[in-house]
This record gives C-alpha cells, structure tokens and sequence, in this order.
C-alpha cells in the first residue's frame, strides 16, 4: 500500500467546495451501498450483488476529470459508478430491486445497468468483457473526431484475462484515447494478488506494448484526481491509452454470498481505521477549517434522506409488467454517425 498522505500534501491545491463534492459523493455511494445491503438481507433483492464499500474514492476522484461526453464502464461491481456520473439514486436502487422503475425496466438488476444520457456503458458480469469494450467505445470516438475519453475500470483479477492483453495492443496500435483504471482492492473472490500472479504490478504490464501507466493511492480522493488529470491530459492529446493502476480495498465480501475466510477480520478493521476515504475529506474539512461538525452533520442527514428515499422509491415501483420480457431486445434506433445501410 501506498504511504498515507499527510493532510497537507494533499489537501493543496483543493477548493472547499471540491472537497465537500468529493465527501457528499463518496458518502452517497457509501449510505446507498450499506442501504442495499439490508434491502438484499431482507430478501427484496434477488441474484448478485457486490458492493463497492471501501473503493468509493475511485470513482469519486476519476469523474472529477471527466467532462461532458467521457464514457465510463466496468465489471459488475457497479453501482458506485453510477451514482458518482449522475445516475439518479432512486433509478439504481428501484433496478436492484427489480422494479418498474429501475434503469433497465427491472429486467437487468444489480450488474446490468445503462444510461445513454450519462454515458455509462455497463454493468458487465464476464470477468474483463468490458476491457475491449471499453477500447471499441473509445475507438468510435476517435473515428468521430472528438476528444471524449473513455474510462475503463476493471479488477486486479480481469487483470490476468487474455483480453485485456489483446485490447493493449490494439488500443496503442491505434492510439485510442482510453484509460484503464485497475481497481487493485487485492483480491479477486478469495485469492490475493499474491497468489495469482508474481508479477503484482500490475500497470507495468502495459510498457510491453508501449503503454504508458502508474500506480495511485485509492484510499486518497486528491491523489485519485491527480493521476486522472495526467492521464486524461494524455487521451485527450492523442497520445493514446493510458493505465491507473488504483491501490484500494473492499470491505464487504466479493458479494453477498462471500465467507470472508481468506482474509483476517483485522486486516479490513485496520483498513477502515487507518485508510478509509471518507475519513481521510472529513479530517481534511475540519483540520481546514472548511466546514464543522454540524456541516458534516448537516450533509450526513441530506445523504440519508435521498438514500431512504431511493429505498421507498423502489418498493413502491411496481414489477415490470409480463408484455416487457419481448421489449428492449433490438435497438430501434442508429448510433451517433453510423449509417444506415439499404436492405
Ligand atoms: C470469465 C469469468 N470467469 C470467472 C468469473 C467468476 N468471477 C466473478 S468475479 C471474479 C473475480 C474478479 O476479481 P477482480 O477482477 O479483482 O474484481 P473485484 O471483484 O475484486 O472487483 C470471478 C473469478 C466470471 N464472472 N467471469
Ligand atoms: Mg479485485
């Protein structure tokens, strides 16, 4: 793990109001995530689940350099990601639950998700399947001519997927303007890094096709955000794809179903008491003066409020009506710049 940032290494160059965005975010994925946790333990989310408590400065630091047309996509470990690009608290919850009103109509759950409007792609349960998505997706940007960025986020273990490698290649080969974002939270299911593989740095793979990368400290939302800045600098410029690879850590189980036998209760309690993110802005906030404890209160109490509702939200959604299991299979419509072929 990376040493800790002292407050005031990471806290320059940082406004009030930044920070407070990164605290509300990060806390909103945290709350939201706790909430479906006791919704899936009350039986009213059904299939996977696998939440993201713990990494939540990942995201949180990346879409703060992301501007309007970036694209984002990741594995099924999802919902913060959602949460932290706009996707409304209420769609993703009301989708976990199955309902009505969820972002896939109910028909998608927990590791299926879109959002045309916000640019998220997915929600992909094959381990390391977005990675040459993610690629393709930045490839027809490049054919547009924009400079939009895709984000792509995968794990330490999709990391050993052949497919990454193939991506690699063609995404130097062709200078797409993506980063891959390696979520290293140290283990894939039970297995640790260090028992998958002996080459554990993991970014260092890309020098062997040419692609640039380096490793970040994800417990620290500033230093999350300081590596994006670089890197997205370097999509946007063409020079091709860059990789982060994000230090961080889960502190639930690979999902709801997860025996946590491979790791000691106090390996994650060390973590939560030493490394956590949140704690990290909080300590940041008050040591600077930007706000107080009744401020932080105040935002606790507002983050609260929209996760319960969410929650409310979705058990009053109904289930999807039966007509819907024949619905959303084809797309009616052609993407951005494609051209329709005649019959
Ligand atoms: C191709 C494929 N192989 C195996 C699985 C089963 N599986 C689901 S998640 C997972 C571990 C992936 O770990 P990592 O990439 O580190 O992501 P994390 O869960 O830590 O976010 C495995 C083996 C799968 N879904 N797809
Ligand atoms: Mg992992």
């Amino acid at each position: 793990m990376v040493k800790k940032p002292t407050a005031t290494e990471s806290a320059s160059n940082v406004s009030k109001d930044e920070l407070l965005k990164y605290y509300r975010d990060m806390l909103l994925i945290r709350r939201f995530e706790e909430k479906a946790g006791q919704l899936y333990g009350m039986g009213l989310i059904g299939g996977f689940c696998h939440l993201y408590i713990g990494q939540e400065a990942v995201v949180v630091g990346l879409e703060s350099v992301t501007k309007e047309g970036d694209k984002r996509i990741t594995s099924y470990r999802d919902h913060g990601h959602m949460l932290a690009c706009g996707m409304s608290a209420n769609g993703v919850m009301a989708e976990l639950t199955g309902r009505e009103g969820g972002y896939s109509k109910g028909k998608g759950g927990s590791m299926h998700m879109f959002s045309r409007e916000k640019h998220f792609y997915g929600g992909h349960g094959i381990v390391a399947a977005q990675v040459p998505l993610g690629a393709g997706l930045a490839f027809a940007d490049k054919y547009l001519g924009n400079d939009n960025v895709t984000f792509t986020y995968f794990g330490d273990g999709a990391a050993n997927q052949g497919q990454v490698y193939e991506t690699y290649n063609m995404a130097e080969l062709w200078s797409l303007p993506v980063v891959f974002v390696i979520e290293n939270n140290q283990y894939a299911m039970g297995t640790s890094v260090k028992r998958s593989t002996r080459s554990t740095t993991l970014f260092g793979r890309g020098a062997a096709f040419g692609i640039q990368g380096e490793q970040v400290d994800g417990m620290d939302v500033l230093a999350v955000r300081a590596a994006g800045e670089k890197a997205v600098a370097h999509c946007r410029a063409g020079k091709g794809p860059y990789i982060l690879e994000v230090m961080t850590y889960r502190y639930r189980g690979h999902s709801m179903s997860d025996p946590a036998k491979y790791r000691t209760r106090e390996e994650v309690q060390k973590m939560r008491d030493e490394r956590d993110a949140i704690e990290h802005v909080r300590d940041l906030l008050l040591t600077g003066k930007h706000a107080t404890e009744e401020d932080l209160k105040a935002i606790d109490k507002e983050i609260k409020d929209i996760v319960n509702e969410s929650a409310e939200f979705a058990k009053e959604s109904p289930e999807p009506a039966l007509e819907e299991l024949w619905t959303d299979i084809y797309a009616d419509d052609l993407p951005q710049g494609a051209v329709k072929q005649n019959a």
